[in-house]
């Protein structure tokens, strides 16, 4: 049943329409009478653009010369230099450590490698100018190589890493370890059916501070494709590890998957009884361990972003634990991970002044990222990540953990970043 005031609605509905259909017909039927190709439409975008160009640029004599040969006959204005007093200088004062960046990538890594050599190269090393050795098990391509080399401040040295580093020990029994691979497939572990992650794992647990290219180098600093830098570095992490006696430094750490190590501390308490004179006697175990070493706890310092002393990893106590670590399998019969074997061989074999945490050094790689805790941090260095991102203070992170058992006070401002 419509009422009066239904039908007149119903009118002034129909009106609009009507006239709306009118007007659609006579505004588009110009255009549709000649269909425009694609580079008709270029071609009259590039003549309003110019036009637009002549209008705004013309009068002003002399102002686009270079650009614009209608512009004016008149010479241009005499140009100089706006100079500003208290710049820093573009590069760094001071001496160089003996120090290099390392990679390990796929020549199809290429463009997220680059990615991450632009932030570091922006935010650290066009100042330093540090040298980048770049690894592979296979040769780089002239495009992996042309590349990297454009964007690095510094030398760039290309390694192809030995057959012997990557490949399966003759000690392994290849196959039990396609069994694991087929189980943990099954089970979804992540990488679980991976054999070049297990190569990956190994070579960075134990080889990659003894290529020859490395070899020349006492410090590294380990850079993957696709992290990111969030705040400047304004000093030298090198010069800094070396003057505080560091030798093996964080920024994330975190719980290990336990499916990927299951033995692995069995293993870990076989080296240290057969090998008690490489444990440190101010070590960090209780980072390690809730039960004075009964158990792993699986905390680990993330090892995709390392600073360290490459003297360190190439010392009999290292690679005694290696070696050792090794000879157990589980790099194959499990998936070890070179976290956890670099954080649990630092935690032992180290004093715990010798570890560093840097909350200063801003840092993402998927999917956990470390903004620094403090405002004032994060703006004197410029600092563009989020601080409700920062992980160090959530329930996953090893990091609140760090701090307690080296009796260091947490920065100001932590509690408000715990969820
Ligand atoms: N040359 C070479 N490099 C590899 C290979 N697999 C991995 N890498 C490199 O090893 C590093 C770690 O591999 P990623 O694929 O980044 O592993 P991820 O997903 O970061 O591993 P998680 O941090 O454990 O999750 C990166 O620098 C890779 O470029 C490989 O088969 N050959
Ligand atoms: C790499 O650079 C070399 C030397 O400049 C050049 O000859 C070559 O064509 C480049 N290769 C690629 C794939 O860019
Ligand atoms: C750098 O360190 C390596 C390893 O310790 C050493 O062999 C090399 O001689 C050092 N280079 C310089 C210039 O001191
Ligand atoms: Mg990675």
């Amino acid at each position: 049943m419509a009422s009066g005031s239904g039908r007149y609605l119903r009118y002034l509905l129909v009106t609009f329409f009507i006239f709306a259909v009118l007007y659609f017909i006579s505004s588009s039927s110009k255009p549709r009478e000649h269909l425009q190709t694609a580079s008709d439409i270029i071609r009259e975008q590039n003549e309003k653009w110019r036009g637009y160009y002549d209008q705004t640029t013309a009068p002003s004599a002399g102002a686009t010369e270079g650009h614009h040969p209608k512009a004016s006959s008149q010479p241009a204005p005499p140009t100089s230099p706006n100079t500003v007093a208290g710049l820093p200088n573009a590069a760094a004062d001071g001496p160089r450590m003996n120090a290099t960046f390392v990679t390990l990538a796929r020549n199809s890594d290429i463009w997220e490698i680059a990615r991450s050599i632009r932030q570091v190269e922006d935010r650290f090393n066009h100042r330093y100018n540090y040298d980048w050795v770049f690894l592979n098990d296979m040769p780089f391509d002239d495009t992996f190589i042309n590349i990297t080399t454009s964007l690095v401040s510094g030398k760039t040295k290309y390694g192809e890493i030995e057959k012997e580093h990557w490949s399966f020990p003759d000690f392994i029994d290849q196959d039990k370890a396609k069994k694991v691979r087929e189980d943990m497939a099954a089970r979804k572990i992540i990488y679980g059916d991976s054999v070049s992650y297990r190569h990956m794992c190994r070579f960075e647990s134990g080889f990659f501070f003894r290529q020859p290219l490395m070899n020349e180098y006492e410090w590294y600093w380990r850079v993957e494709p696709s992290i990111e830098l969030f705040c400047d570095v304004h000093y030298d992490p090198f010069k800094y590890m070396a003057d505080h006696k560091k030798k093996y430094s964080f920024v994330l750490s975190l719980y290990e998957y336990a499916e990927t190590v299951p033995t692995l501390w069995d293993s870990v308490k076989k080296f240290m009884k057969t090998h008690p004179e490489h444990i440190a006697q101010d070590n960090s175990l209780a980072f390690l361990s809730d039960d004075g070493g009964d158990s792993y706890n699986h905390c680990h310092f993330w090892s995709n972003f390392e600073i360290g002393n490459l003297n360190w990893l190439r010392s009999p106590a290292y690679l005694d634990f290696f070696e050792s670590l090794d000879r157990d399998g589980g790099f194959f019969y499990e998936r070890w991970g070179d976290a956890p074997v670099h954080s649990i061989a630092a935690g032992l074999l180290l004093q715990k002044e010798e570890i560093h945490f840097f909350n200063d050094i801003a840092y993402y790689h998927v999917p956990f990222t470390h903004c620094p805790t403090g405002e004032q941090t994060r703006l004197d260095l410029k600092c563009h990540c989020n601080p409700k991102d920062n992980f160090d203070w959530k329930g996953y992170s090893c990091t609140s953990r760090w701090f307690d058992i080296n009796g260091l006070k947490k920065p100001d401002g932590y509690e408000a970043e715990m969820d």
